[in-house]
């Protein structure tokens, strides 16, 4: 089998939410495979631009580009400018997220629209607009980055957990209507991963870091570089067949019910 299954050189990869934790992974992972990054930011362009210069510093070609995935002009307006400055958009990785952690009962509308603007809307506006030239060129490749919350409801994350679940159901639509026009779309499910977002949840003695530990089957929470394989995969020609697929990468967590604590 050939490997050049898997190789991206070539290819133009746009990443939201590029700047930190699993999406700057996934873009690293996307970048060693031979593609041309182009990393989205939203907070600052200090912080973009420190991005893109780690990534320069790995010998990776990447640009960066600050704008709102939520913001439908702007989505237009940069996805014109970067296939004007970079050229086409190969590959889509719908990776900026946000998430609150309040129980279901406090939370205010606005935060639960919030949280569901950002993790579900974006990667609706992103795709309809990048979808265009993929369709033109008949191939491309969306890969939206669910969540085990995809599958299974946590305290606190309802909101969260409703954007995730409903990002799998999109994924499956965006593949029944944009597969014929030869565009893989599936999604990435990460389990519980050593992140900023999971930080909170998860540092100096965290009763939740514990829980798990023991909850997850491989025994440790999941490292962002555990997801290069899976993003290259979805990316390349390797996984050409494949739509409308979730993978989750989580240790085995939602293979199982879990274990009594004082098992083995
Ligand atoms: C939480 C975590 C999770 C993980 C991840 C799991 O508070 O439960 O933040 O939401 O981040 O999404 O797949």
């Amino acid at each position: 089998m050939s490997i050049t299954l898997f190789d991206l050189t070539g290819k133009i990869a746009l990443i939201t939410g590029g700047t930190s934790g699993l999406g700057m992974a996934m873009a690293k992972g996307l970048g060693h495979a031979g593609a041309t990054l182009v990393i989205n930011g939203v907070s600052s362009k200090a912080k973009l631009d420190q991005a893109v210069a780690i990534y320069r510093s790995e010998g990776l070609k990447a640009f960066g580009y600050l704008f709102d995935v939520t913001n439908e002009a702007e989505v237009i307006q940069n996805i014109n400018t970067i296939e004007t400055e970079v050229g086409a958009i190969d590959i889509l990785v719908n990776n900026a997220g946000i998430i609150k952690r309040t129980p279901l009962q406090e939370m205010k509308v606005d935060d639960f629209e919030h949280v569901l603007k950002v993790d579900l809307v974006s990667p609706f506006i992103m795709s309809k607009h990048v979808v265009k030239g993929m369709i033109a060129r008949r191939e491309g490749k969306i890969i939206n980055i669910c969540s085990m919350m995809s599958e299974l409801g946590r305290d606190s994350v309802g909101a969260y957990a409703a954007a995730k679940g409903g990002l799998k159901m999109l994924t499956k639509n965006m593949a029944t209507e944009w597969s014929k026009h030869n565009i893989q779309v599936n999604g990435i499910g990460p389990g519980y991963f050593a992140t900023p977002q999971t930080a909170p949840i998860r540092e100096d003695g965290h009763p939740f870091n514990n829980f798990i530990i023991d909850r997850t089957p491989a025994g440790r929470w999941g490292n962002p570089d555990d997801l290069q394989g899976v993003v290259i995969f979805l990316a390349s020609k390797a996984s050409r067949f494949i739509s409308g697929q979730i993978v989750y990468v989580d240790g085995g967590i939602l293979a199982t019910i879990g274990k009594p604590s004082n098992e083995d």
